[in-house]
């Protein structure tokens, strides 16, 4: 299925317009079919951009000139791919650059499929499958902190790590395999408790990566938080405040917002994606019926939900209801307008363990609490710089696979069981940290990771 001798390309640039525009070939034929395109009258110098014009053969046999471009030639297997890459930068219109992909197509090129050359950069050993999937997580990137932590990955700091406990771990299953095939030398029995001790180590050191794995794991992620509560509360007003933007509908007619109104915002590097809903009331408007069931489906899958509440006014029995029909989710009290005289007789939040807030959403001052609070519901500790923190599921599961292993394995060491059967828990869990890195996968494995890229990466 992985095709890797033929001359791929594919415009690099994201679709649409722009000032430049980058297309890139790759493969054996990537010098030849860049010299075809340039009338082969540029000589290119590995890594220098040269000033060409390039231009194809019109079917008269005239010559058409396409664009003025820079190209620049990475010879292979210093290169992103490994292979031959001739890098084009044209003017960024879609126009142009599609042209110059026929026109490469024509010189004998295959259109890429997404993600194939940095699939390429992986089959050839220039990059591991964890740095690889950090190449695709740093191109989502839509916090500065996401787009941190992908390149901390992409410069290998997670894969080292894991590679340094791998090492360990054969060292160890190396030791234990000459003490058992060499019993005449006076090692026929393992020290049980020396083992136990090394195996222990290699678990807890993967329980240290592991640790910071579920806040990685969110900024990866991201979270979605839908925001909840009677008509007329301030829900959207509070929407706007958290966007800062005017984005939703504001005014005091009750039953403004109908539909649902999503922007992402950050929130301390977590990317958060909010969603103003309809005022959650009986009525007979259909419009607003189904509002109101949009609005109770965002909150059934959101991570979670600030339930809104206006101080001003009466805590009626609507507002009691809506408390109750919340108390299984996980959610944020929101007392809002907070600048208006309280109307509530006593504290209607005693029995409710959920974190409450008072807010203004009018003002800017006023939204700084309930900030504060969603960051403190949504964000843990900020990971430091230096330890490689764990986003992606795919590493978590396997890690905790490999813990599981170890921990089978300094069980059997401690109650006495075969020696064999520990090595084979040793060796299993080494196959599996061998999966992260990807020096053991399958296509199915690399076919889904590799599609989710964009074409052109
Ligand atoms: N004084 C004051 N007024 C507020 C505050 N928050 C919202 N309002 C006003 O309350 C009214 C309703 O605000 P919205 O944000 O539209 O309320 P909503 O909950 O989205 O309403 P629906 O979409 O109808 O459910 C508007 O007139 C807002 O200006 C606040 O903190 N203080
Ligand atoms: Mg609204």
């Amino acid at each position: 299925m992985f095709n890797t001798d033929d001359t791929i390309v594919a415009i690099a640039t994201p679709p649409g317009r722009g000032g430049i525009g980058v297309v890139r070939l790759s493969g054996p034929n990537a010098q030849s079919i860049a010299g075809a395109l340039l009338g082969n009258r540029a000589q290119l110098k590995p890594r220098t951009a040269t000033l060409a014009t390039l231009e194809e053969i019109a079917s008269d046999n005239d010559t058409e000139r396409i664009d003025q471009v820079l190209v620049t030639s990475f010879p292979g297997p210093a290169s992103y791919t490994g292979d031959d890459v001739v890098e084009l930068s044209a003017h960024g219109s879609p126009v142009v650059l599609e042209a110059i992909v026929k026109a490469a197509m024509r010189s004998g090129a295959r259109l890429a499929e997404p993600g194939e050359f940095t699939l390429r950069g992986f089959l050839n050993g220039r990059i591991d499958l964890v740095q690889a999937e950090a190449v695709a997580d740093l191109v989502d990137s839509v916090t500065p902190l996401q787009a941190r932590l992908a390149y901390d990955q992409l410069e290998g700091t997670l894969s080292t790590e894991i590679r340094a406990i791998d090492t360990t771990l054969f060292d160890l299953i190396a030791g234990l395999e000459a003490s058992l095939d060499f019993p005449e030398e006076g090692y026929h029995f393992i020290d049980r408790r020396k083992t136990v001790t090394a195996i222990v180590d290699i678990s807890a050191r993967i329980s240290g990566l592991l640790a910071g794995g579920r806040r990685g794991r969110v900024i990866r992620e991201g979270r979605q938080v839908a925001i909840i509560g009677s008509p007329n509360t301030g829900k959207s007003s509070i929407f706007n405040g958290l966007v800062g933007a005017g984005r939703a509908i504001v005014t005091d007619v009750a039953g403004t917002t109908r539909d649902l109104v999503t922007e992402t915002i950050d929130v301390c590097g977590v990317p958060v994606r909010l969603v103003d809903t309809a005022g959650i009331r009986d009525t007979d408007n259909a419009v607003e019926v189904e509002g109101v069931l949009r609005a109770r489906s965002v909150m059934a899958v959101a991570d979670l939900s600030l339930l809104v509440f206006d101080q001003s006014r009466p805590f009626d029995n609507s507002d009691l209801q809506l408390l109750e029909e919340t108390s299984s989710y996980r959610r944020l009290i929101v007392a809002n307008k907070g600048d208006l005289p309280l109307a509530w007789s006593s504290d209607p939040f005693t029995a409710v363990s959920s974190r409450i807030v008072k807010a203004t959403a009018t003002t800017e001052a006023g939204l700084e609490a309930l900030r504060e609070a969603l960051t403190a519901e949504l964000v843990a500790e900020e990971p430091r710089r230096d330890s490689p923190a764990i986003t992606n599921t795919r590493h978590l599961d396997l890690l905790e696979r490999a813990r599981g292993e170890l921990d089978r394995a300094a069980q059997a060491v401690s109650t006495e069981i075969s020696e064999e059967f520990v090595l084979a828990d040793l060796q299993r869990a080494r196959a599996i940290l061998e999966e992260i890195t990807g020096q053991r996968t399958t296509e199915d494995l690399l076919q889904h990771i590799f599609s989710r890229f964009c074409i052109g990466k």
